[in-house]
């Protein structure tokens, strides 16, 4: 590259898949990155971060070799020493500790760690399931259970497949419930549209209204027509007597799915006892307003009730997130435009594939965590059991039936969970006495400074583009295709073959055994009869292997695909090389009666495993006030754990503070900027007060992904603002117990100045 050029992409950042225009000044270096107006799917909108993907390729402290740490003694010391090591000296190592492990302690004491980044990225994304199915490991754990863990299981349950999550139609609604979701920051989750804010204002010109149901009055709640504070964890019992509303009122209309919903009559007796003015005081909802907003939705022309994050970290996350669909089907606002909507992704992913072992229905709790003895759900325990599992001795482990032992090897793959975890002291303890543990990461951060080798992956420029998982709910079913601007030399591995290698080592292989190709040979040839083409022709169409070919197979025997020919108008990979701007396939469609896939055949409106879960719903609205309780909040200049190292993000005002209502303040003796230290039953920290009315009565909110003040990590900007981990106050115990999904919003605590 010798003159400025101007390259096109995706930002591979969050949900809003933003289209990106990339200037490229000489000396191979990004000079500018601009909204795309042409981009077919985000039409010029972006946040901040999307302008830095250049400072992220640029960062000094990215890794760009492997690195090895000789271990001084056992665990992390700082006497140890890190090397950058060829790539062929790191594999290695991981065989060497890999193979250690399992000669003296077998398969069970192995296991990895999934992160949030995994579900963006172009090689991660695609390999992960090859990885998992190599490696086969006995548990595995996953930033899932701090997230999305309460949905997965509704959806599994009521449709029969987990990733099959249905979305509010926010570009065609007339009323959208928001409930512990801020969009304004987070750019939509579960919910994948850009400019979200922005569709606020077209609701409104068309007639419409957005109502926000959170504790604290974000930056989404002032753009709404209406702010409903709730008491943090009662959202399901607003729910049940919202929908309790609907069958007293007569609203109760199932539209055109009246022939393949089944449950009603059991939701109706559920939420009986849950009437407006029995749950008023507890949701700190008015029973009036309850009955308001029901009549509301009902009226409206198409409504979309949608819960995110707040609704699952919490204490009823399966209950809230389960009853958040059964409102939307109850009022004829499912499954049409302007409800909830499956989306229709022009490039399939794995996950929306049948999985066979649920082939007979969905069962929980086939073997319990070792330590805690937590039944497993949709396959894993709560991230929150990881330190105990490691730092527990066989001798003492209870009697439960758990396929793992002690665990002495890890492999964490884009993850930060001594960040992002509950227990996080724990945890930080935890890592620094495994036999093994391997990063596949970018950066040296609170993590993976435990690692023993960390295997950096590719920045967001070195690779190409191209969503499959995030699809499964966007507003449109729109595509575009991102090659690699900066690509690396070609003997530098992918982070496809990465995980091929490690995956391969954990199941017992030798690395000069390893044929990273055959391998993937295998995994397409299964995706090929998966979809119903034939594997040996279809291979034979390639030159290359890796997420290239797996894209082309994901888009042709995609929806809008040309089926290898079969469909002679239809899509291959070339369409979106030949369209640099994406291309548009229109909006969500009615597809619920072809994506069904339960047992039965129906939409599941009451299953058992979650309405059984209703009484200890009942039991709450007898509890006592809980005190002071916190919650979680993100801002839109950061992404959970690793983007404060962005100097152009972090600078400016201190956003790792304590928000507390003036009334807390007053009561608890805290004054606007100074620090107060704040107390759970897990640990203690300090942080700075902001004293604000945005904060509801009786409850605090801190930003999770902050407290880079460890040593060892590399990360010299993230250092100089380190702010605190809001999940050193989070206890590992508290988990949605169906669920397994970890409670981090609405933990007890205690304020006073520090
Ligand atoms: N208290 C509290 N805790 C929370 C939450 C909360 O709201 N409150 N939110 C939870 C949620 S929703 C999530 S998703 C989790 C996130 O939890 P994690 O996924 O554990 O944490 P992240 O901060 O996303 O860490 C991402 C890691 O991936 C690395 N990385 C980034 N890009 C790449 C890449 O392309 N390749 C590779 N190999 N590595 C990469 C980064 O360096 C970093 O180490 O946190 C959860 N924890
Ligand atoms: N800028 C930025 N964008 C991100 C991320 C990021 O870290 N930064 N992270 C990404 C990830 S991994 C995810 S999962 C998504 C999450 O996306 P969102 O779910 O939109 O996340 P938040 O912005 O944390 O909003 C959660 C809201 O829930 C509220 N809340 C807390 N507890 C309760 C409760 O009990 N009930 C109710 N009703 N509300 C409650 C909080 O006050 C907060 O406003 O964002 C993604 N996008
Ligand atoms: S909203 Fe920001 S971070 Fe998200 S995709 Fe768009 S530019 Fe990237
Ligand atoms: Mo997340």
């Amino acid at each position: 590259m010798s003159e400025r050029q101007i390259k096109y992409r995706t930002c591979p950042l969050c949900e809003a898949m933003c289209g990106l225009e990339i200037h490229i000044g000489a000396e191979e270096r990004v000079e500018l990155i601009r909204p795309d107006r042409d981009d077919v799917w985000s039409k010029g909108f972006i946040c901040p971060k999307g302008t830095t993907l250049g400072h992220l390729h640029d960062d000094p402290d990215r890794l760009r070799a492997p690195m090895v740490r000789d271990v001084a003694s056992s665990g992390a010391s700082e006497c140890d020493e890190w090397r950058e090591v060829s790539w062929a000296e790191a594999f290695a190592r991981c065989e060497e500790l890999i193979g250690g492990v399992l000669e003296r302690h077998g398969k069970e004491a192995t296991s990895c760690y999934i992160g949030n980044p995994v579900a963006h990225a172009f090689s991660l994304s695609r390999y992960v399931g090859l990885f998992i199915g190599l490696a086969q490991l006995p548990v595995i754990y996953s930033a899932g259970t701090v997230d999305q863990w309460p949905k997965n299981v509704a959806c599994m349950l009521m449709y029969g497949n987990m990733w099959w999550i249905p979305a509010p139609d926010i570009q065609r609604t007339h009323y959208w419930l928001i409930m512990g979701g801020n969009p304004q920051a987070s750019q939509g989750s579960l919910l994948a549209c850009p400019d979200v804010l922005g569709e606020i204002d077209r609701i409104r010109e068309r007639g419409g209204k957005t109502v926000v149901i959170d504790p604290r009055r974000t930056g989404t709640a002032d753009k709404a027509d209406e702010w409903l504070p709730i008491v943090p964890g009662t959202d399901a019992a607003f729910l049940l007597a919202l929908i309790n509303v609907l069958f007293v009122d007569d609203l109760v209309d199932l539209g055109g799915l009246a022939d393949i919903v089944a449950g009603v009559d059991d939701v109706r007796a559920l939420c009986q006892p849950f009437t407006p003015d029995r749950v008023a005081a507890t949701t700190r909802i008015p029973a009036e307003t309850i009955r308001r907003i029901a009549h509301e939705i009902a009226a409206a022309p198409s409504a979309s009730v949608y819960g995110r994050i707040g609704l699952c970290n919490q204490e009823f996350g399966t209950v809230a997130s389960w009853l958040i669909d059964v409102v939307n089907v109850l009022t004829a606002n499912f499954d049409v435009p302007g409800g909830l909507m499956f989306g229709t992704p022009i490039a399939w992913g794995a996950n929306s594939l049948a999985d066979p072992q649920w082939a007979d229905g969905v069962t929980f709790g086939r073997w319990h965590s070792r330590v805690r003895g937590v039944p497993e759900v949709l396959g894993q325990v709560p991230v929150s059991c990881l330190a105990e599992e490691i730092l527990t001795p066989n001798e003492v482990t209870p009697e439960h039936d758990c396929p793992a032992r002690q665990i002495r090897a890890l492999v964490t793959i884009a993850g930060n969970p001594v960040i992002s975890s509950p227990g996080a002291q724990q945890l930080d303890d935890a890592l620094a006495s495994l036999d093994c543990m391997i990063s596949v990461d970018n950066y040296m951060n609170e993590t993976t400074r435990h690692a023993h080798v960390i295997l950096p992956g590719l920045s967001a420029l070195e690779q190409p583009h191209f969503d499959d998982l995030i699809p499964m709910w966007a507003a449109r079913s729109a595509g575009r295709y991102s090659e690699a601007i900066f690509p690396p030399a070609p003997e530098r591995p992918r982070e496809w073959e990465i995980l091929t290698t490690l995956g391969a080592l954990l199941l017992g292989m030798k690395l000069a055994d390893i044929d990273v190709n055959a391998f993937d040979d295998g995994y397409f040839a299964a995706l090929c009869e998966a979809k119903g083409v034939d594997p040996t022709a279809v291979a034979a169409r390639y030159d290359e292997r890796g997420p290239g070919r797996m894209l082309d197979l994901q888009i042709r025997t995609g929806p809008f695909g040309d089926r290898y020919g079969e469909t002679p108008d239809g899509l291959t990979f070339q369409s979106f090389v030949d369209a640099p701007h994406g291309l548009d396939l229109g909006p969500m469609q009615p597809r619920l009666r072809e994506l069904l896939a339960t047992p039965s055949g129906m939409l599941e409106l009451a299953p058992p495993y979650i309405t059984a879960d209703v009484a200890r719903l009942a039991a709450r609205l007898d509890r006592d006030d809980d005190g002071l309780v916190l919650i979680s909040r993100r801002h839109v200049r950061s992404n959970n754990s690793w983007m404060h190292n962005v100097k152009v993000l972090v600078k400016g005002k201190d956003r790792c503070t304590l928000l507390i209502h003036p009334d807390d303040a007053g009561r608890c003796g805290v004054r606007d900027g100074v620090l107060a230290r704040v107390t759970s039953e897990a640990g203690e920290l300090e942080v700075p007060v902001e004293v604000s009315d945005e904060m509801m009565p009786g409850v605090v909110s801190l930003p999770h992904g902050w407290g880079h003040d460890k040593d060892g990590i590399r990360l010299s900007v993230a250092r100089e603002h380190a702010g605190v981990n809001n999940n050193i106050l989070a206890p590992g115990r508290l988990i949605d117990p169906i669920s397994n999904n970890a409670v981090v919003n609405g933990i007890p605590v205690e304020v006073v100045p520090a």
